[in-house]
């Protein structure tokens, strides 16, 4: 069973599954082909490559859908702004600090830098099977824009929102930018094969709680409403990562389909306080140790969601460090009857 079929309200004995960051650096295939392309994003602007890359984790494990293989930052390199992914430092772009700063983010270079991506999703599609689902994805606007102003990644990015509530004009600005610039990325991701799609709002849990309206569930909202306008039996997921019990006004207040909820969750209080299709819980630690507490967790989580419509996922990506092996195991303990 698919995760469209999930969305239509079936439910079967075991849920389908997909890991967040599937594809990446804890499989040996990854390292072999990054290791060629130093720069990271030269490395998602190649087609042949991404494409590649996203199939790499289905063919070693029955996963249910593929995510296309790109980054939340692709965004703000797609409106100009300059990043750089340094070796074992992670993400550097050159701060957003000013209201000139603000104008120089266009839309001149965006339909060419995306480019790429839509045609990896071309081929993802081409390659998959009619039961396998293609994920297409970006950040969500306030998680995106805590790394262009904060400039790299951070705890708590107190950087960012002290920017954020210091000018809170250009705030509102920069947020509607970014907003325009998801739905028309996520649209092309659509029309280039994408049949779910997930927005990524990994910083939710360090928005003061004044700010969550207009930071998180409006931008969320908007997006969500210009999608389903065009785009209506397209599935989207969203991932507020540490938000305690507002998950519950996170899902009433945006309007998404579906919901990942990360490990901190007690899965059955998710299965009683959210309606829409939930995914997510099991902690990626668990993942790296493997063996009775992976089992004992997937157990949890698959018993909190029985006979609810439900996708099993971790809570958040792949960690590195994660034996290959162990995702088979995971894959075979979520596939096993109840
Ligand atoms: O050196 C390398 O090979 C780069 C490591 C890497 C990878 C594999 C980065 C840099 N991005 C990615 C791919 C990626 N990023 C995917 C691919 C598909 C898959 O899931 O298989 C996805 C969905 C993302 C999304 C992403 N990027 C998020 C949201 C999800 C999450 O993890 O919370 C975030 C916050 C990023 C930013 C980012 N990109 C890369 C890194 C190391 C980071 C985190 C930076 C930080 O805050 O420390």
């Amino acid at each position: 069973m698919g995760l469209r079929h999930v969305f239509e309200g079936k439910v079967d004995k075991t849920p389908p599954l997909w890991l967040m960051r599937q594809a990446g650096r804890y499989l040996p295939e990854y390292r072999a082909l990054r290791a060629k392309v130093p720069d990271f994003i030269t490395f998602i602007s190649d087609a042949p490559l991404a494409i590649e890359v996203t199939l790499q984790p289905l063919r070693r494990y029955a996963l249910d859908a593929a995510i296309i293989f790109s980054d939340i930052l692709m965004v703000p390199h797609a409106l100009g702004q300059k990043v750089e992914f340094l070796k074992g430092e992670g993400p550097h772009l050159q701060a957003l600090r000013t209201a000139q700063d603000l104008q120089r983010l266009t839309f001149d270079q965006f339909d060419h830098r995306i480019h790429p991506t839509l045609s990896a999703l071309k081929g993802v599609r081409a390659a998959l099977t009619p039961s396998q689902d293609l994920i297409g994805f970006a950040g969500a606007p306030w998680t995106v824009t805590a790394y262009m102003l904060e400039g790299k990644g951070s705890k708590a990015f107190d950087v960012a929102k002290t920017w954020m509530v210091t000018f809170p004009q250009e705030a509102a600005q920069l947020l509607a930018l970014l907003e325009e610039a998801t739905i028309r990325y996520l649209r092309a991701q659509v029309e280039a094969g994408a049949q779910v799609l997930q927005l990524f709002e990994s910083w939710a849990g360090v928005v003061p709680f004044t700010h969550r309206e207009a930071w998180i569930y409006g931008p969320t909202r908007r997006i969500v409403q210009a999608l389903k306008a065009s785009h209506p039996h397209v599935p989207i997921m969203g991932f507020p990562r540490l938000m305690g019990p507002a998950l519950e006004d996170f899902v009433r207040l945006t309007g998404v389909d579906g919901v990942s909820f990360d490990y901190t969750y007690d899965p059955a209080w998710v299965a009683s306080h959210v309606s829409c299709v939930a995914q997510g819980g099991v902690d990626p630690a668990l993942l790296v140790v493997g063996g009775a507490s992976l089992r004992e967790a997937i157990q949890t989580s698959k018993k909190a969601f029985q006979g609810r419509p439900y996708i099993f996922n971790l809570g958040h990506g792949v960690l590195q460090t994660t034996p290959p092996d162990h995702v088979a195991a995971l894959v075979d303990f979520v596939k096993e009857a109840a």
